[in-house]
């Protein structure tokens, strides 16, 4: 591991470089530390490192406190063994137990590539699941496996309908996967807000502003103060009544249809520190080859090049992939205080 010191008040804060599987390491301690089986451990570890390697700061490590927090107030069980329904040709249920969405996913993960492999098509409808990540990591290995993806999870209501006052829907991502030929899948991850509240957390802590048009405040009043967002207010949609309808569409697909909860639904005053919403996900997947489309992944390459052609210079992903290249070549760039509180955190 490197380390850099900043030497003047005006140079960056020092940093360090950690290699991504030390990374790893280190926060399946301090989920095991926290009550989360060893099995569930790996899973999340992997998965809040992967997203800290290809900066997706929102939900890297920064979310490493707000794991523990929850795991504390007794809000989340870290050891959920989740229970898969196997309810139809084509469809899979998932109970996670109040658990972690992404040990669910992955003990559900061969069944559903069986039936996608059986039927050209399958979903997976999650529910009584906590999702506190990014959406990419659950379907960009499907696409790396050939498939097509498309996730959707709703979160916690923070987030008011287009013209609306009160807040309804979460940020609500959706993810979607597709194999290219010869290079990386294209894959976009993106909320149904404005701004995901992890950003809105990472600017109220820095001290920013957030652009306009993003926020309100607890009276309903246009608001660039990230703090006002948080503590009364709320994110708008992105997009004006577009972005209300896919959130919309996000809480019908990732709760009504697995039975979880709505984003404003559940109720976690009883537990102090909790911050992991517990609602529901579902996920859509694909074989583009079935029925002899052997094209498939030369055609999405055909069309992503022409897009870059007609002037988009940078595709969702792009960044990604450059920053994870960078990060297993260099090692994960974090702060040495982000450092110092994974360290604490272990150790608390
Ligand atoms: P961004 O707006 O940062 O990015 C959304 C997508 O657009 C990404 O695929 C990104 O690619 C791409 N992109 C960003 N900028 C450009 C650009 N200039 N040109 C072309 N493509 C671009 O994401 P959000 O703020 O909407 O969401 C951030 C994360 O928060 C997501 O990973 C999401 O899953 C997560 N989230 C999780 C929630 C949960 O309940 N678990 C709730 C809400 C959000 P690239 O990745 O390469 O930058
Ligand atoms: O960043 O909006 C967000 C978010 C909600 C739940 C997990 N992340």
């Amino acid at each position: 591991m490197s380390v850099s010191t900043a030497n003047s008040p005006a140079e960056q804060p020092a940093t360090v470089k950690i290699p991504f599987e030390k990374l790893v390491t280190l926060l399946e301690s301090i989920f095991t530390r926290h009550g989360v089986s060893a099995e569930n451990a790996k899973i999340l570890a992997q998965n809040c490192a992967s997203c800290e390697r290809d900066g997706s700061h929102s939900h890297g490590i920064f979310r490493m406190p707000g794991y523990v927090s929850s795991l504390k107030s007794g809000w989340v069980d870290g050891a959920a063994v989740p229970v898969i329904e196997d309810c139809a040709g084509a469809m899979i249920r998932v109970d996670a137990k109040n658990g972690f969405a992404q040990p669910a996913l992955a003990a559900a993960r061969a069944l559903l590539i069986e039936k996608v492999r059986a039927n050209g098509i399958a979903m997976l409808a999650m529910r009584r699941s906590h999702h506190f990540s990014a959406l990419w990591p659950d379907v960009e290995p499907f696409a790396d496996e050939g498939f097509v993806a498309l996730s959707f999870v709703n979160s916690f209501a923070c987030v008011v309908p287009h013209g609306g006052h009160s807040a309804v829907f979460g940020t609500n991502p959706v993810a979607f996967a597709s194999p290219q030929k010869n290079e990386p899948p294209f894959v976009f991850d993106q909320a149904s807000s404005a701004l995901a509240n992890g950003d809105v957390q990472i600017a109220a802590r820095e001290g920013r502003p957030l652009p306009a048009g993003m926020g309100v405040d607890g009276q309903g009043q246009p608001t660039t103060d990230a703090k006002a967002v948080l503590n009364g207010g709320a994110l708008l949609p992105f997009g004006g009544h577009k972005g209300s309808s896919i959130a919309l569409m996000v809480e019908i697909l990732g709760a009504a249809l697995t039975g979880g909860f709505f984003s404003g639904e559940f109720d976690w005053s009883g537990h102090v520190g909790a911050q992991t919403p517990k609602t529901g996900q579902l996920f859509i997947v694909i074989d583009p080859e079935r029925g002899g489309n052997t094209m498939f992944a030369e055609r999405v390459s055909q069309l992503t090049a022409l897009v870059r052609e007609a002037g988009q210079e940078r595709l969702p992903g792009d960044r990604r992939f450059v920053t994870r290249q960078k990060s297993l070549a260099e090692g994960v760039t974090i702060s040495a205080a982000e450092y110092q509180r994974l360290l604490g955190l272990s150790a608390d």
